[in-house]
């Protein structure tokens, strides 16, 4: 049995759930408190989720590519990797890549359209064990709500996403992507690799950025995204998900127009560096930190520059 430590709506967790299930090993999940993690403080490896545990091996293992690879190694039944040395690395470069840009930067937009649009979502998420789960709870959610959304702010740097052109490098890499995905049915090769588990997984967060979502021509992508999921019995949905369509359908509204986005883009694309580990962009948060937080949390709250516009369910849903 191993054991899968997680967070359940992590995007980087979800690539290494559905690398067991398309591999057939038994596991079962362990949720920890995001800001505590005592439940995997014994393992000697970097403290993110995921992290497993191997009991047959006595392996313990974070950072979700290294796990996909480890299970192919140990497990051989079901590749996930090809086994042409060359194919092989070719597809490790892709994993590392799209753990240190996509991964990141769609991390940093999801969270960021919560805060902009239904940060009682926040709570809900993080705060279901601690107290009962009292401040999951309504009136005390909309207390919590804004400290965990500062805290967040510091801890990824949302107030920073126009500076660091976060959406422009997102558009760079994922249009190539999408034209690519339009003539091949997976990202290398003709069938589903872990390649194919890493983007489809670390795309799940921009399902809830109109920018992403809603553009015209990155519906091919999601559709393609969302043909794996059904195939491969994926989550049709996570809660953050149906939290902000709730709040949508409520006001009618959604936060979609990126002010100062100039079409076409005209920032250059991340280089294409070889890597020999993921990036990640976790900075750390102390009480005077977080009280330093809050004009940045406020401005991306209210004056981020990503407008209003109606309510539309984005157009690969009905495709
Ligand atoms: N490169 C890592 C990224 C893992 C990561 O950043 N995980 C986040 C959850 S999405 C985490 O552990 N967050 C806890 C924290 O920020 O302390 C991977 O691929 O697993």
């Amino acid at each position: 049995m191993i054991e899968l430590y997680q967070l359940r709506w992590s995007h980087y967790v979800e690539k290494v759930r559905w690398a067991l299930d398309f591999k057939g090993l038994p596991w079962r999940a362990i949720d920890i408190v995001a800001y505590k993690k005592q439940e995997m403080s014994r393992f000697p490896c970097a403290q993110t989720v995921p992290l497993i545990y191997d009991a047959s091996t006595g392996v313990a293992l974070s950072d979700s590519s290294p796990i996909l690879r480890y299970l192919d190694e140990a497990y051989p039944e079901q590749p996930l990797l090809p086994a042409d040395p060359v194919a092989r690395e070719e597809a490790w470069q892709w994993m590392l890549r799209l753990d240190s840009t996509l991964g990141l930067h769609a991390r940093r937009l999801g969270y960021t359209q919560l805060i902009m649009e239904c940060p009682d979502a926040l709570p809900r998420l993080f705060m279901t064990q601690p107290f009962g789960g009292l401040f999951a709870r309504p009136v005390w959610r909309s207390l919590a709500a804004p400290v965990l959304g500062m805290m967040l702010t510091k801890r990824f740097r949302f107030d920073r996403n126009r500076q660091d052109r976060i959406y422009e490098r997102l558009e760079n890499l994922l249009l190539p992507l999408a034209q690519m995905l339009e003539r091949n049915a997976y990202v290398m090769g003709e069938k589903l690799s872990a390649v194919d588990i890493t983007l489809a997984s670390l795309l799940r967060p921009l399902r809830i950025v109109p920018h992403f979502s809603h553009h015209p021509r990155l519906q091919g992508l999601f559709v393609w995204q969302q043909r794996l999921f059904r195939s491969h019995g994926r989550d049709a949905a996570y809660p953050y998900e149906t939290m902000i369509e709730a709040q949508r359908q409520r006001s009618g509204a959604m936060r979609g127009r990126v002010s100062w986005m100039e079409t076409p883009s005209t920032t250059a694309a991340d280089a294409e560096c070889s890597r020999a580990v993921a990036a990640n962009d976790q900075h750390s948060v102390n009480g005077l930190s977080l009280f330093k937080a809050w004009p940045g949390y406020l401005k991306l709250r209210w004056f981020s520059g990503v407008g209003k516009q109606v309510y539309s369910p984005a157009p690969y849903l009905e495709a």
